[in-house]
């Protein structure tokens, strides 16, 4: 199961997995993308594609979608890659917006969180390789001028892998984060809420990350022998020292 396939990492997440023969289940807003998605990746890998569209700020919603999921999906499931998420603006602590704040603690802590509840039990069911992929960041990792909660929010999810790692370990329940610095996806465009050029500068004068290194990361993380878990992965470009330290050539 893939949250946030609609877009960036996820999507490219679920054509790397789909093209290495897993199932999916993909998962997002916006149903249209998903739907295309799903059609695309059952034509071209030939696997069995799930939609479920849900917002995993809503609770009940995430606990009735993934309740509704047919009997031999619910079975199956053995991996979660905790992919949505966003930044929604950038700018001094005392400056920011109620309304960004919510949106981004409500999705990427609260939404990993309540995905997460409702999923393990179906990993605990099943028979062979479990794992969950939080989709952290180097946000996670260190704060930068006007990242605050956005880098908070990215903190917990860095403890939450932590901490997941320990409760779920009697489970054998791999528990992995991945922290990427700078990749060009839809994340600025939505971080400057539809501003296309103040998204583009972002990556201007170096070379970002692409979504696919992430699913390759993702699908390196997910395909290590039985004894082995990787706890954490930091990934950068190459270009990027620090979270606020670029080389724009
Ligand atoms: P995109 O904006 O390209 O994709 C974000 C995905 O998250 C979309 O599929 C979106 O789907 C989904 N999503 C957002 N909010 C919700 C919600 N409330 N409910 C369900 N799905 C939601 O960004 P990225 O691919 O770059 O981001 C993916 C993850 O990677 C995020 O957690 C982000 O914080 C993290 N990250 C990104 C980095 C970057 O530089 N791009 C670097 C480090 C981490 P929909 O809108 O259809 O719901
Ligand atoms: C996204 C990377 O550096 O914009 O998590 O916070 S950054």
């Amino acid at each position: 199961m893939i949250t946030g396939a609609t877009a960036g990492f996820g999507k490219a997440c679920a054509e790397l997995f789909a093209s290495k023969g897993y199932s999916l289940v993909i998962t997002g807003r916006r149903n249209e993308r998903l739907l295309a998605l799903a059609q695309e990746l059952a034509m071209n890998a030939k696997v069995e594609v799930i939609t479920s569209c849900f917002d995993v700020c809503d609770e009940k919603v995430v606990n009735e979608a993934i309740g509704a999921l047919p009997e031999n999906v619910q079975s199956n499931l053995s991996i979660l890659i905790n992919n949505a998420g966003l930044a929604v603006g950038r700018g001094p602590i005392d400056e920011g917006l109620t309304d960004d704040w919510n949106r981004m603690i409500d999705t990427n802590v609260k939404g990993l969180l309540y995905v997460s509840r409702a999923v393990i039990p179906l990993l605990k069911r099943f028979d062979g390789h479990r794992q969950i992929i939080n989709i952290g960041s180097v946000a996670g990792k260190e704060v930068y001028p006007g990242g605050n909660v956005y880098c908070a929010s990215k903190f917990a999810v860095d403890a939450l892998s932590k901490a997941m790692r320990i409760d779920l370990l009697p489970y054998h329940i791999k528990v992995s984060n991945i922290a990427p610095g700078a990749a060009e996806t839809e994340f600025s465009l939505v971080r400057f809420k539809g501003d296309q050029q103040t998204a583009d500068a972002m990556y201007d004068g170096f070379e970002p990350l692409i979504a696919k290194d992430i699913a390759e990361t993702a699908l390196f993380l997910a395909t290590r022998p039985a004894h082995v878990n990787i706890n954490d992965i930091v990934i950068m470009p190459a270009a990027q020292a620090s979270a606020s330290v670029l080389l724009r050539e």
